[in-house]
């Protein structure tokens, strides 16, 4: 018994071994490895879990978390790993009880997405080197799983990232480019004055020069009212959004997708996306947009549609989908409540703003109307 108890502290040379590692102390050890890494891998997992379901308050990145963190359970619960339980040592950590100095603090949701991703990410990272030695048939799994973390990561942060940019932005006003520069100039002036936060310069009919022109006017109004600058989204072109610095862009199925907008406006921009059904509106969350658009909601004179989205579709991703939502299609202050009824606090609305006898006025319209409905949000 002392024998063998002086061999597991002072194993022999590796060489000196018929049988490498798998007869060796070293092998206790590589499980007692194994065991951390699992134990932490699935601790993390669950607190990532926990983030995204009660303080993002997102049902699909719950989903896309369980199910991850299942999948590592069952790889962890086969007969291959059995082995790290029983060689499980607690009492005899060396690392129990360091702690680093100057260890990272969690200040909100960012941070808590930030840190326990990277401690589920290192965690699998070591699972899968050490079951190379003691479970070699069990690596590939553990690095699958590290990529769909990196993908969960990726929407949950972006998704506790856009719910701060966007706070309290419950209105996104489209403007076309006018009968001119002064009157688009005066039109957004106008809108920022009565307290919108957020427009779409959205022209289809106008050519590249003057979407320019009209996107820098609107970004230089944008920002005359610092320090509470409007969000200011070009539609369709990435490009332009990205030569006059407005804040994003926003693209549909016939535009750009989210990943290659993205790499045009940038990792600060905002890139919004259209979704007409809940599968695309959440595999425009995991490729990193910031906002969706959902619709359309009724007859519009400003686009003409053939179908209409129906409201269980937007109950589904107000229920569904945390990142911020905005419904769009003939929205009008009698259609407001009907939309808000489905769950969607958010409208982007182009007509019955732009096209109104006086547009501040209709636009301070529907602001007062949505704080009315929603005076919780901030
Ligand atoms: N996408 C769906 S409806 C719509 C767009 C761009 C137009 C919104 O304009 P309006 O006048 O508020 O219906
Ligand atoms: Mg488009």
């Amino acid at each position: 018994m002392a024998g063998s108890r002086r061999r597991l502290d002072h194993p022999p040379p590796r060489d000196a071994e018929a049988g490498g590692i798998a007869r060796s102390a070293e092998a206790a050890g590589a499980w007692r490895l194994c065991d951390a890494a699992a134990n932490r891998a699935a601790e993390a997992l669950r607190v990532l879990e926990d983030v995204v379901r009660f303080v993002l308050d997102d049902g699909h990145l719950t989903a896309v978390a369980k199910t991850l963190r299942h999948d590592l359970a069952a790889i962890l619960a086969g007969p291959a790993l059995a082995p790290r339980i029983a060689l499980r040592d607690a009492p005899g950590d060396v690392g129990a009880g360091c702690v680093a100095a100057g260890a990272l603090g969690r200040r909100d949701a960012s941070d808590l997405v930030a840190a326990n991703a990277a401690r589920a990410a290192q965690a699998l990272r070591s699972l899968e080197e050490v079951s190379r030695v003691v479970a070699p048939a069990e690596a590939a799994g553990f690095e699958g799983l590290r990529y769909r973390l990196y993908a969960l990561e990726k929407a949950a942060a972006g998704t506790a990232r856009a719910a701060g940019r966007l706070r309290g932005v419950n209105l996104c006003v489209l403007v076309d480019g006018g009968a001119s520069a002064a009157e688009f100039e005066r039109l957004v002036e106008g809108l920022f004055e009565a307290g919108v936060r957020m427009i779409q310069v959205r022209d289809k009919g106008l050519g590249v020069p003057r979407l320019v022109d009209r996107a820098r006017r609107a970004v230089a109004a944008a920002r005359r009212r610092a320090p509470a600058e409007a969000v200011v989204i070009v539609n369709d072109r990435a490009d332009v959004a990205a030569a006059v610095g407005a804040s994003g862009v926003h693209v549909g199925a016939e535009d750009l997708p989210v990943i290659s907008a993205r790499r045009v406006v940038g990792a600060e921009a905002v890139v919004g996306r259209t979704a007409h059904a809940v599968e695309e509106a959440r595999t425009a969350v995991l490729d990193g947009a910031d906002y969706l658009g959902v619709g359309p909601c009724f007859p519009s004179p400003t686009k003409t549609f053939t179908a209409f989205a129906p409201g269980d579709f937007l109950a589904a991703v107000a229920a569904e989908i945390a990142l911020p939502t905005f419904a769009i299609g003939g929205i009008t202050l009698e259609r407001l409540d009907d939309v808000l009824g489905r769950g969607i606090g958010r409208v982007a609305v182009a007509s019955a703003i732009t096209a109104a006898h006086d547009p501040a006025a209709a636009a301070a319209a529907f602001i007062a109307r949505l704080a009315a409905r929603q005076p919780a949000e901030p």
